[in-house]
Order: C-alpha cells, then structure tokens, then sequence
C-alpha cells in the first residue's frame, strides 16, 4: 500500500497544545522556540486536520486583561476562518498556574475551587461560541503525593459538586456542550483521582445530570497503568460514554511519553482502531501527542502528520483483517460470534437451566478455542504480509 493522504471526511484534529509544545521536561528547557496559536492552526490546515482543541491558556496566555484577550481572540478566530478548522472540542487548563498545585475542583483550598470553576466557566463560553460539543476535562492535579493530604471522598463530593454546577450552567445557558472526563492513573500527581476509565464511568453514575458527562479515554494514560486501552475504549462505548478520544503512543508502565499515535505499542494501537471501527465510533479522530524535544520545528510537523498516516494505515489494515475469509474462518473456529448468542433461551428461567441436560465439562474443556491462528492473522495483517 501506499502513504495515504489525511482528508476532512478523516475528521482528524489536534490540540493546539501538541503542536505548541516547546520540549520542556522536569530535567531541562524547551529546545524549541514558543509556537504562535495562529501559526499552529496554518500549519495544521496545511499538512491535512480537520480541527482542533485548545485549553484557554494554549490561545490566550494566563493573565492577560480583558483587552488582550478580546485582542488574542479576534486573531484566532481570524485564523480559523482564514484555515476553515472546526474547534471540535475545548478544555481547561487547571494545573500550570502554581495556584493548582493541589489541584482544581479538588484543592483542599475553597477559595481555589471557586477560581477554577470560574475559570472553567469562562473557557465553556468561548468553546461554545466557537461551536466546540465537548469539552474536555482533565484533572491532572486532583491527587496527592501522601496519604494523609487528600480525604479522598471528601475530594470525590467536590469533584461532584464541580460538574454538577458545570452541568447546570451549560442547561442555563442552552449550550449544546457535553462533558469528557480523561482519566490518568499519575503524572502529574504522585496518584490522581479517577486514575481510570472504570473509574470516571462509576463517578459520572453520580452526577446530576449523568448523560451530560463521558468520557475521553488516552490511549497513553491506561497503557501507563498497564491496562488494556482497547478493552478501555470498548467498555466506554458499551456504555455509550465514549464522547471523544485521544490518541498517542506509550511503551508500557513508565513515566507519559505521549508518542505520536501508532508509535510505542503498535500492536495495541491497531486494536484500539478496530475497537473504534466495529463499535462505530463517529466523533472526531484527535490526537495527543508531544513530539520529543530532540526534534526541532520540522519535526513537529512530521510527527503531527504521522499520527494521521498511522491512523490510515492501521485503519486500511483492520478493515482488511475482518473483510479477509481465513479470518472470518477464524473467528468462527473461535466461536467469537457465539459470544453475542444470550446464554439462556428466550424465556428461559434458572429452573429450566437446572433442569436442562448437563454439559460434560470434559469434552468442552478439551476443545481447543483456536485463537493463536486468529491473532497470528491479524500479526500478519498488521505486519504488512496479507
Ligand atoms: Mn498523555
């Protein structure tokens, strides 16, 4: 096959932040100079994204007056005109600012609560303004590095009573805006609060206004915490919670390497693109990645670009593993389909199944499920030999 070609039907977009950042780590300094928000949305519009995402720092720097940032927003929004990107998705920024050091909605510090709600609030209106339908949270500072410092249901009420006022004010303004909770077992907090997406999903039953609120799975953060981000995305789409997603690349439990999508684990990433195409997940294809601050400004753009190709690419391969015959042949010798068949009849009761004749568990135990020719096909699918 050949290097496909990133169209706007792809619905492919980009925090701005990705592009934007300059290389800083907790051991050294940007190697690569700040980046304009409106020179991120040409180059983006140039190498082929549909849209983008921003936190309201990424476009308008913490701090500034009413008049710059009514200045900073004529320019950006100029610059989306001007590129024909669609804001898909916003969010907030509630853990640069040393007054998130212990967090947003979660801060020990009341006062803090209500600057971060306010903050919030603001973003929401100019996410909605720019026709952004879902916005992002991230609560990378609710956590704690020690036991004691953190009553965690304490923290899990006012985490509630955050979204339930967010809720609340999109209802009141009439704002067609839903919430995507992104979990993340650590980093920057030695643990944060719902570090998965079983997690986020048992804390959005919660809420006030439940169907309001999904999720935003990153395919780095459950790798970091040695899950199964595939498995991730299917339960959040079982639940019909599956409001957006971001996708990178991780090698493993380590620290967030936030690798351009289909580097790190090249295996999970093409079940993750499986998983999004058989449960017929429709929103937009974004990315979160950071590209490593040994790259100067070109290769940026290489790697923005490569999340789109690897996407494609994965995307080409998945679908020709299930239109493949020998892998329909497998799933069947694997009774893959069976799975879907309800385990008892229609109308069937606990007494018919204690009445029905018994299985003889050992010729089930000795049929063999034949699932090593099933994903050693898609081995050779994603290898690029079929
Ligand atoms: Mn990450």
């Amino acid at each position: 096959m050949s290097v496909p070609t990133p169209t706007p039907a792809d619905k492919f977009s980009f925090g701005i932040w990705t592009v934007q950042y300059a290389g800083r780590d907790p051991f050294g300094d940007p190697t690569r100079a700040p980046m304009d928000p409106v020179h991120a949305l040409e180059k983006l519009a140039e190498i082929g994204a549909y849209g983008v995402n921003f936190h309201d720092d990424d476009v308008v720097p913490f701090g500034s007056s009413t008049s710059e940032r009514d200045a900073i927003l004529g320019r950006f929004r100029q610059g989306l005109a001007d590129t024909g990107l669609a804001v898909t998705t916003a969010t907030t920024n509630l853990f640069g600012h040393p007054v998130f050091k212990d967090g947003g909605f979660t801060s020990n510090d009341r006062a803090v609560r209500r600057f971060a709600l306010r903050k919030v609030m603001r973003n929401i209106d100019l996410a909605a303004e720019l026709g952004a339908q879902v916005y992002v949270c991230w609560g990378g500072r609710e956590g704690a590095e020690s036991g004691a410092a953190k009553d965690v249901q304490a923290a899990l009420s006012r985490y509630k009573e955050g979204f339930d006022l967010l809720g609340q004010y999109v209802v009141d303004q009439g704002y067609d805006l839903r919430f995507a909770i992104e979990p993340k077992p650590n980093e920057p907090r030695g643990d944060i609060l719902l570090p998965t997406i079983g997690h986020a999903l048992a804390f959005i039953d919660s809420l006030e206004r439940p169907e309001l609120v999904g999720v935003n799975p990153e395919i780095g953060h459950e790798e970091m915490a040695g899950l199964n981000a595939a498995h991730g995305y299917a339960q959040a789409l079982w639940h019909d919670k599956l409001f957006h997603i971001d996708l990178n690349g991780q090698t493993g439990p380590r620290y967030d390497q936030d690798f351009r999508f289909g580097a790190g684990n090249a295996r999970g990433a093409f079940w993750v693109v499986d998983t999004l195409l058989q449960g017929g997940y429709d929103g937009p294809v974004h990315f979160d990645f950071k590209t490593p601050r040994t790259e100067d400004e070109d290769g940026v753009w290489t790697a923005a670009a490569a999340c789109m190709t690897n996407y494609l690419v994965l995307r080409e391969k998945a679908l020709a593993f299930r239109a493949d015959p020998d892998v329909q042949e497998a799933l069947a010798a694997s009774r893959v389909g069976e799975l879907a068949t309800p385990t008892l009849a229609e109308g069937e009761t606990w007494q018919d199944l204690q009445a029905a004749p018994e299985e003889d568990p050992e010729t089930l135990g000795s049929r063999g499920m034949a699932f090593e020719r099933l994903d050693q096909l898609a081995l050779e699918h994603l290898y690029g030999v079929r």
